[in-house]
């Protein structure tokens, strides 16, 4: 496969390509893309070194994948160009997630909706899909009515300018802020840009994407996402009311069952899951699993992934790997 990773200097980008090496993914030839600023650099993948290509450079030379991680303006602007050329487009950005003509795919849940038609196929937001992950296999046996959901969210889903904040402000430094608060020694109760109903951009991801992977528009999310100074896997307290009762054991079972998910959930030994042992994996993990004895057939849980690789590049690269094994690209 010839494969295009478009943001490849960028955060995401770079995990992408670690893990395309990794999992061995089949590349005849890499295209490394990213803004005018930085082509020509080199960037050394897999013991070979490759020069940074722009834009229209790629789309002449006709991959037939392309990671897109590169931002939502990017992608609407160059998706198409790609797709046009018959490149398949698999997307991080939010650009495309809740166009109805598009794919909204976590491979795990929702991958047998592909078709080769598909050009440009999103991949959904770091918090959603970790939370799906979990709670598809639930949906599908008990029927969630409601989801409550509070995310702790690392500043690695910003970007690097926020890593470097925190640096600085760890060394008692000055530099770029990339959020309007210090976030040493603080939690931020706003991720992304707010909407005109007062719920912020991310929040409103998890209720949207949510529906649009688990096909059901009846499922009730309310949520409140939170930035805190952690480096490396988002986490989140999740209630969820289902249609009908369930039992916590079989809960349990479900998710040890459930492929991509590892339970950690035993307080005898202290075992739960916490974002700086996530961070580096490919798996969703879930602990803490309790009923929630306020109200009927509801259950809390505790959600952790590491948001740059499930909760993007990883699942990028499976929704690809889907693709090859099914013959549609
Ligand atoms: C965050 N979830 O942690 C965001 C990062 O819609 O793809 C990814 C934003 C997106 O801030």
């Amino acid at each position: 496969m010839k494969v295009a990773v478009v943001g490849a200097t960028g955060m995401v980008g770079e995990v992408m390509l670690q893990i395309l090496k990794e999992r061995n993914f089949p590349i005849t030839e890499l295209i490394p893309v990213a803004s005018e600023k930085s082509v020509g650099k080199e960037i050394e993948w897999n013991g070979k070194k490759y020069v940074v290509v722009g834009l229209q450079t790629a789309v002449e030379m006709r991959p037939e994948i392309a990671l897109f991680s590169a931002g939502g303006d990017t992608s609407l602007a160059w998706a198409p160009k790609f797709a046009e050329v018959g490149t398949t487009v698999i997307d991080n950005s939010s650009a495309w997630r809740m166009d109805t003509s598009k794919k909204l795919v976590v491979p795990e849940i929702n991958a047998a909706v592909l078709t080769k038609e598909d050009k440009i196929i999103a991949n959904p937001n770091c918090s959603t899909i970790q939370m799906v992950m979990a709670l598809a296999p639930l949906h599908a046996k008990y029927k969630i009515k409601r989801i409550v959901v509070s995310t702790y969210q690392s500043i690695t889903g910003t970007g690097v300018k926020a890593v470097k904040q925190l640096e600085n402000e760890y060394a008692g430094e000055t530099g770029e802020m990339a959020y309007k608060y210090q976030i040493h020694r603080n939690a931020i109760p706003q991720c992304d840009v707010f909407e005109d109903n007062g719920y912020t951009k991310e929040e409103m991801k998890l209720v949207r994407e949510t529906q649009k992977i688990l096909n059901d528009n009846t499922i009730a999310v309310t949520a409140t996402a939170i930035r805190i100074p952690v480096v490396g896997g988002h986490s989140e307290a999740v209630n969820i009311q289902f249609e009908n009762d369930f039992d916590v054991a079989e809960i349990r079972n479900i998710l040890e069952q459930t492929s991509g998910v590892t339970v950690q959930d035993n307080i005898d030994t202290f075992t739960f899951p916490m974002p700086l042992y996530a961070h580096g994996k490919d798996d969703v993990f879930v602990g803490r699993i309790r009923r929630d004895e306020s109200q009927p057939n509801s259950l809390n849980m505790w959600i952790v992934a590491d948001n740059l690789r499930k909760g993007a590049a990883t699942n990028t690269i499976q929704i690809a790997e889907y693709l090859i094994a099914n013959s549609l690209v």
